[in-house]
């Protein structure tokens, strides 16, 4: 799609050498959802998308004002959490935001240093550093704001071997789901409001010390109706990443206003959780009910060897297998990458999935986006939202 995108330098590890990483970060810890029912939702993250029952916090355990589950597939962990009265502050989220990401939780070495770099650096504290202990040892958390109500929290587990946090049993369940192949996340993307972008890049450069890896303006990220800008910013180590979107002035409404519409504010747009055998796992979600954008058109496919090049040589997917269950193709000079995009997860046009499978490439498929957004117009446009 452009050739910008391919002469990006991809060496995050060069651009770090020798500079001070202030918040070295180990991995993305969990994932926290506020929503209206856990216990549903439990059940739809089992049964569609195959993850295990792990954890558990609520009346039984002694947790008075909400519950939460926790789900875990590979390393990823998800929590689940509703408030259980009317005066929990969750409800306020709730009522404004509908079901949606919360915390995204960093795991880190030291989550006091973490806390304590970030808030001097400018950002606006959720939570103090806390010790949480039980028999299991301790955990220390402490939380930051990002975008819009979304929450960093740093988890430093350095002395704990319990199941999850401390206030929560292991959840055992006669009901466990097949996994369907999900292995971690591989990045988290936010939705900000119009004209904030660079905003939030300077706050994640300079609060979080991330680096913009890769960017995409809007003469790159358009198509004949709407539009939309977005910066990847990665941590030092490039475990963790965060792109930003932004909607930008089209002919219709901007699949990203139509999000902040909906969620009332800039939040969790997608999850993209990697996979190794993405012909398998979307198979499997479609067998259990996952919704997915409509396909590309079938020009789409027969550009594939075209628009590939050399890169057809090692690939090893059929091209008609791709097409069969819609999955998309893009290749940058490392190598390709194989994805494909979920509709939205709640009644509100918010929050959805990307599932990827990287063979070498760094990118975010760029030579997909057309197709992508085409196909999400689609759908705003039965929504009455385009
Ligand atoms: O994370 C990304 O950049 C890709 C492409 O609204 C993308 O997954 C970008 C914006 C968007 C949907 C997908
Ligand atoms: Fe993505």
């Amino acid at each position: 799609m452009s050739k910008e995108i391919k002469n990006v330098e991809y060496g995050l590890e060069k651009i770090f050498q020798g500079a001070q990483d202030f918040l070295p970060l180990l991995g993305t810890d969990y994932v926290e959802f506020y929503v209206g029912n856990a216990k549903q939702s439990a059940h739809y993250y089992k049964t569609a998308f195959g993850f295990q029952s792990h954890a558990y916090k609520g009346l039984e355990t002694g947790s008075r004002d909400e519950v939460s589950y926790v789900l875990k597939q590979d390393k990823i962990r998800l929590v689940l959490t509703t408030p259980l009265n009317s005066n929990s502050p969750i409800n306020d989220h709730l009522r404004k935001h509908g079901d949606g990401v919360k915390v995204v939780a960093l795991w880190v070495e030291d989550a006091r240093s973490a806390w304590e770099e970030t808030t001097k650096r400018g950002a606006k504290s959720f939570m103090e550093p806390t010790v949480e202990k039980d028999e299991n040892g301790e955990v220390v958390r402490a939380g930051i704001y990002t975008y819009g109500e979304t929450v960093h929290m740093f988890v430093e587990r350095k002395n704990y071997n319990g199941t999850f946090l401390p206030g929560y049993k292991a959840w055992n369940s006669d009901y466990n789901p097949e996994p369907v192949g999900l292995k971690y996340i591989d990045h988290m993307v936010g939705n900000v409001g119009w004209g904030e972008m660079n905003q939030w890049v300077s706050w994640y450069e300079q609060v979080m010390g991330f680096e913009n890896f890769l960017s995409f303006d809007d003469t790159q990220i358009h198509t004949e109706y709407s539009a939309l800008m977005s910066k990847v910013m990665s941590n030092g180590n490039g475990r963790i990443k965060f792109p930003i979107n932004e909607p930008a002035e089209g002919k219709k409404k901007s699949q990203i206003e139509e999000y902040l519409d909906f969620y009332e504010g800039p939040g969790v747009q997608h999850i993209a959780v990697a996979t190794d055998d993405i012909i398998k796992t979307v198979a499997a979600l479609k067998a259990r009910g996952v919704e997915f954008l409509p396909p590309p058109p079938q020009a789409y496919y027969d550009e594939i060897p075209a628009r590939l090049g050399e890169h057809m040589k090692i690939m090893k997917e059929d091209i008609k297998e791709l097409q069969k269950l819609s999955i998309l193709v893009d290749a940058d000079e490392e190598g390709y990458l194989l994805q494909i995009f979920t509709k939205p997860v709640e009644d509100r046009p918010t929050l959805f999935y990307e599932i990827i499978q990287r063979m070498g490439a760094k990118g975010f498929g760029a030579g997909n986006f057309k197709a992508l957004f085409e196909s999400i117009e689609r759908e705003q446009a039965l929504r009455g939202t385009l």
